[in-house]
C-alpha cells in the first residue's frame, strides 16, 4: 500500500512538533533552560521530582540541589525552586504571586475552599479582611476571652497534669500533650471555651482523634502531586488510597461540623468563656455581604454553613499541629540545656505576677501575668524564634505560580507565566552566611545586638510563618500561646529527656518527629 506523500510529510511535521515542544524548546530555548537543573531529566519530564516526592525525599533533595547549584534550580519542565530573599521569596511571596492548585487539591474540605486554600487573590483578600483583625497581636493581647481561655487551659488543665507527673515521678509524652494543649487553645478561640475541645483532660478522646488525623498523612502525596491519578484510580476502583482514610475524613469532617453547629447555638453570646470569637466574626462578616433575600434560602444557608465549617476546620488543623510540633522541639532542645533553663527561669521570675504554681492542689492557683509582659521577655523570645528556625513546623515547599507576562528571579529574567515556583523554610533557615553553624540550636544568636545589620539579615531570612499576603494569619495566636505555655512550665519545673528516639522530622507539609513522641521527666525547679 502506497503512503501518500502528503500523509508522510504531515506525520514528519507532527513528530518534529512533538520533539520541538517536549525536548528542543524546554531543553534549549525556554528561558527556564538557563536555570541549573536539579536532575538532567528536569527539563523534559516531571517524573524525577514526582519520584523524589513519592519517596518522601523532597526536602533533602531540593536542599542538596540548592547547596550544589545555588539559589535557583529547575525541578521539572515547568517547576523551579528558589532559595534567596532578594529576587527570591521577596519577589514571589511579598509580590503576591498566586497560590498553586496544589493547595485546594490537598487541603480542600466540605467541597469548598478556605482562606488558606483559595488560589485567586481577590476572594482570598476578601476572606482575609474578615478575619485578620481578631488574630492581630493587639486584639489577642487585650482580649478578655483569651485571658479566660489561657487561665483555664494553663492553670486548670495543663499545670495540674505536670504537677502530678513531678510528684509521682512519672514520665510524660510531651508531644501527645502538646497537641492537646494547642487544639484546646485554638478551638476555644474559634468556638468558645465551653464548646471548644478539652483534649488535655481526656486522654482517650485526644489520642483517638489525633490518631485519625495523623493516619492520613502518608497518602498526602497523591492528592498533592498526581490528582489525575487519584481520579483515575477511583474510576477504575483501584484502592490507591485505603478506605479507612476516607472513613477517617468522614469522622473528622463530622467532628468539625459538630463543633461549628454547637458554636452556632452561642453565636449571639458575648459571655466570657462562651462567645465563639472566630466563628462569630466570620458568620457576621459573611451575612453582611449576603443579599437579604438569601437569608431564607435554605440552599444558600447550607452553602454558608459549609463554607464556615471549611474555614474553621482549616484553622483547627493549621492551628494545632504546627504549634504543637514547635513546642515539642522546643521542649526537646531546652531539656538538653539545664543552664539555659535556669536563665530562662530567672527571666520568668521578673514577670508580675510570676506564674508560681503551688506544690499542693489545696493552695490557691496563680493569676497569669499579661500576655504583653510575657511577649516582652528576650530569652523566651529567642528560644521560640530559634526553635522555629531550626525546626520550622512547615519546612517544605509553598508552591506559587509565576505571573503574566514574565518575572525575574535570582538573576534569571523572562521566566514564563504559570511556572510553579517554590521556596522552603528548611533551606532558607540553613544559609550558613546568615546563620553560622546552622544545624545547632543557639537561641542567643537572636540576642546578639552588637551587629544590628546581621540581626536584620537573620530576620529577613526567617520564614517559619511565610511572608506577604498569604503569611500565616495565626502567627500571633501561636506565639502568644506558646510563650505562655513555656513561661508557665519553666517558672516552676525543670525537664529532662527520658526518651527521644527518632526526633528527626518527617518529610511532609507539616512535619512531626518520626517517632511521634518525646518522653520527658518533670521535676520541681530548685529555688
Ligand atoms: C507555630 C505555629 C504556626 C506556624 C509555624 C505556621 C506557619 C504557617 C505558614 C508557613 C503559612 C503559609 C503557608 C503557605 O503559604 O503554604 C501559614 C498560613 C496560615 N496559617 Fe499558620 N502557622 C502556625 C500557626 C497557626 C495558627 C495557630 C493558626 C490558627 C488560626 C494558623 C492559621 C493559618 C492560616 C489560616 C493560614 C493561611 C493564611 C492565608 O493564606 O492567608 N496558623 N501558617
Ligand atoms: C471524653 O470525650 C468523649 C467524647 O466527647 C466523651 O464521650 C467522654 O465522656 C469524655 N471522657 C471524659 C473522661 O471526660
Ligand atoms: C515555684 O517557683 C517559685 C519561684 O522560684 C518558688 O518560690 C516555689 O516554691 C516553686 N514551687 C514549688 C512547688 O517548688
Ligand atoms: C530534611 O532532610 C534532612 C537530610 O538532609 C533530614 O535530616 C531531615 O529530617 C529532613 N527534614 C524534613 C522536614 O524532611
Ligand atoms: C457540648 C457542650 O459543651 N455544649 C455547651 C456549649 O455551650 C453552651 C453554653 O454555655 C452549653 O450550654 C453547652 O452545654
Amino acid at each position: 500500500m502506497a503512503v501518500s506523500p502528503v500523509l508522510m510529510i504531515t506525520a514528519a511535521l507532527a513528530v518534529l512538533l512533538v520533539v520541538y515542544t517536549y525536548v528542543i524548546r524546554p531543553v534549549f530555548l525556554s528561558p527556564l533552560s538557563k536555570i541549573p537543573n536539579a536532575h538532567w531529566s528536569a527539563p523534559i519530564s516531571p517524573v524525577w521530582i514526582l519520584w523524589v516526592r513519592f519517596k518522601s525525599r523532597n526536602n533533602r533533595t531540593i536542599h542538596a540541589a540548592h547547596e550544589r547549584l545555588g539559589p535557583i534550580i529547575r525541578l521539572g519542565p515547568s517547576e523551579i525552586s528558589i532559595n534567596c530573599v532578594d529576587e527570591g521569596i521577596k519577589t514571589v511571596y511579598t509580590g503576591g504571586f498566586e497560590k498553586h492548585e496544589w493547595y485546594p487539591r490537598v487541603f480542600g474540605s466540605f467541597g469548598t475552599v478556605s482562606m488558606f486554600t483559595m488560589t485567586d487573590s481577590k476572594s482570598h483578600s476578601s476572606r482575609k479582611r474578615m478575619l485578620s483583625n481578631i488574630y492581630s497581636k493587639s486584639v489577642l493581647q487585650s482580649s478578655a476571652q483569651m485571658r479566660v481561655i489561657s487561665h483555664t487551659i494553663i492553670v486548670d488543665r495543663l499545670l495540674p497534669i505536670l504537677r502530678e507527673a513531678a510528684v509521682s515521678q512519672s514520665p510524660i509524652d510531651m508531644h501527645d500533650l502538646d497537641q492537646g494543649l494547642t487544639m484546646d487553645f485554638v478551638s476555644a478561640y474559634l468556638f468558645g471555651l465551653k464548646n471548644g475541645t478539652n483534649f488535655l483532660q481526656n486522654n482517650s478522646y485526644r489520642q483517638t482523634m489525633l490518631h485519625l488525623y495523623q493516619s492520613r498523612k502518608p497518602f498526602e502525596f497523591y492528592h498533592q502531586e498526581v490528582p489525575d491519578l487519584v481520579s483515575w484510580a477511583r474510576y477504575l476502583r483501584i484502592p490507591l488510597i485505603p478506605k479507612w482514610c476516607d472513613d477517617a475524613n468522614t469522622v473528622l469532617d463530622a467532628w468539625g461540623l459538630g463543633l461549628c453547629d454547637k458554636a452556632e447555638d452561642d453565636v449571639a453570646s458575648s459571655e466570657l468563656g462562651v462567645e465563639p470569637v472566630v466563628y462569630k466574626q466570620l458568620k457576621q462578616a459573611i451575612l453582611k455581604k449576603q443579599a437579604p433575600e438569601k437569608e431564607t434560602d435554605l440552599g444558600a444557608r447550607e452553602k454558608e454553613r459549609l463554607e464556615i465549617a471549611c474555614e474553621m476546620y482549616d484553622h483547627l488543623t493549621a492551628g494545632h499541629e504546627t504549634s504543637a510540633v514547635a513546642l515539642t522541639y522546643l521542649f526537646w532542645e531546652l531539656s538538653k540545656d539545664a543552664d539555659l533553663q535556669k536563665e530562662l527561669r530567672k527571666e520568668l521570675l521578673t514577670l508580675e505576677p510570676a506564674i508560681i504554681f503551688p506544690r499542693s492542689s489545696s493552695t490557691a492557683s496563680p493569676q497569669l501575668p499579661s500576655a504583653k509582659s510575657i511577649d516582652g521577655l528576650p530569652i523566651l523570645e529567642a528560644i521560640i524564634t530559634e526553635t522555629l528556625r531550626l525546626h520550622a513546623p512547615i519546612p517544605g515547599i509553598q508552591p506559587r505560580v509565576t505571573p503574566y507576562p514574565s518575572c525575574q528571579l535570582a538573576g534569571y529574567s523572562d521566566i514564563p507565566p504559570n511556572t510553579r515556583v517554590n521556596a522552603q523554610a528548611w533551606s532558607l533557615h540553613r544559609n550558613p552566611d546568615v546563620f553560622p553553624s546552622p544545624e545547632t540550636w543557639q537561641p542567643k544568636r537572636w540576642m546578639d545586638t552588637t551587629d544590628p545589620v546581621k540581626l536584620e539579615e537573620m530576620k529577613r531570612w526567617f520564614w517559619a510563618f511565610g511572608s506577604g499576603g498569604r503569611m500565616c494569619v495565626g502567627s500571633n495566636l501561636a506565639l502568644q500561646e506558646m510563650k505562655l505555655a513555656v513561661a508557665s512550665i519553666y517558672t516552676n519545673f525543670t525537664t529532662t529527656i527520658v526518651s527521644d528516639d527518632h526526633m528527626e522530622e518527617i518529610d511532609a507539609y507539616t512535619v512531626k518527629p518520626r517517632g511521634e513522641k518525646l518522653v520527658l521527666q518533670f521535676n520541681w525547679a530548685a529555688n
